[in-house]
């Protein structure tokens, strides 16, 4: 390998860089990355490989179309806020994370963590049949009917598509999910050279399984993924704030509080 080839940044140049500065460092940060998120992924690959086909009947899906808009978006705002958990937890093991300050972890994972959501959320679809893994069996879009934002359903299950097409490696899923939390663009951060040294060293773990997998030409997908994410938690926010206005005492009293503190 011809690492300086691959990536031009020099981190012999930056003495305080995070930056792996041998092949087995590479390896090992990859290796943690990867750790972290099979140990957070709730379900493994093979085990939602092998409940595909459970889907919910017509019964099931009638229940949850005549839930209340509310009462669907605090269901909702659960499922999500479990998965956003998951989430916390795979970014303290990202190698770096732990060493930011406490407001730079939280700006990172209040802007990051719905993204990453939706990047797992790729391994959690079918798209023989445009289904989601959700409360235990596969759900269509109309299973959200009631939750009154078609738009946003219908634009997170193309997202969805979209990652399945690409068919990443469970590695290249971690590696990706790391670089879409460690991002120094993101407003409100204290210390962005520091967060910048850890996203180089998560980009260079990127780049050089990308290499390892010969699917270099990968990185420039990921990085067009990377821009419909934005636009998605946009549209979430704006659902959210609609939401708010109209049903204020479910949006205060019966969100979880991680929801709230994250997206409110
Ligand atoms: C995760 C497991 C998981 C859990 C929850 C209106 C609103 C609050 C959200 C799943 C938008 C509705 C989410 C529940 C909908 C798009 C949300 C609601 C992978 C992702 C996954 C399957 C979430 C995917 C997005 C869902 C379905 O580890």
């Amino acid at each position: 390998h011809d690492l300086m080839a691959i990536h031009p940044y020099n981190p012999l140049e930056d003495p305080y860089s995070l930056y792996p500065h041998s092949l087995r460092n590479i390896d090992e940060l990859c290796a943690n990355i990867v750790r972290s998120h099979r140990e957070t992924s709730q379900y493994r690959v093979e085990e939602l490989h092998a409940l595909r086909w459970k889907l919910f009947n017509r019964e099931e899906i009638q229940a949850y179309q005549s839930k209340s808009v509310d009462e669907m978006w605090q269901h909702c705002a659960i499922r999500l806020t479990e998965a956003v958990q998951y989430v916390v937890e795979f970014a303290k093991h990202i190698p770096g994370f732990r060493m930011l300050s406490q407001n730079d972890q939280i700006a990172l994972l209040k802007t990051g963590s719905m993204e990453v959501v939706l990047v797992r959320m790729s391994r959690f679809f079918n798209t023989e049949n445009n289904t989601v893994f959700f409360d235990g069996k596969f759900a269509g879009t109309e299973v959200f009917k009631s939750l009154a934002c078609g738009d946003l359903i219908t634009a997170v299950f193309d997202f969805a598509h979209g990652m399945c097409a690409l068919k990443l490696t469970e590695q290249q899923i971690a590696l990706f999910s790391a670089l879409v939390l460690i991002n120094a663009d993101r407003p409100c951060l204290e210390d962005k050279g520091r967060v910048q040294r850890v996203q180089r060293s998560v980009e260079f773990g990127l780049t050089h399984i990308l290499h390892r997998d010969n699917q270099e030409s990968l990185m420039h997908k990921l990085y067009q993924r990377v821009a419909v994410l934005r636009s998605l938690c946009s549209l979430h926010m704006e659902k959210l704030r609609w939401f708010s206005q109209r049903y204020p005492l479910t949006a205060h009293s019966l969100f979880p509080p991680l929801y709230k503190e994250l997206f409110a």
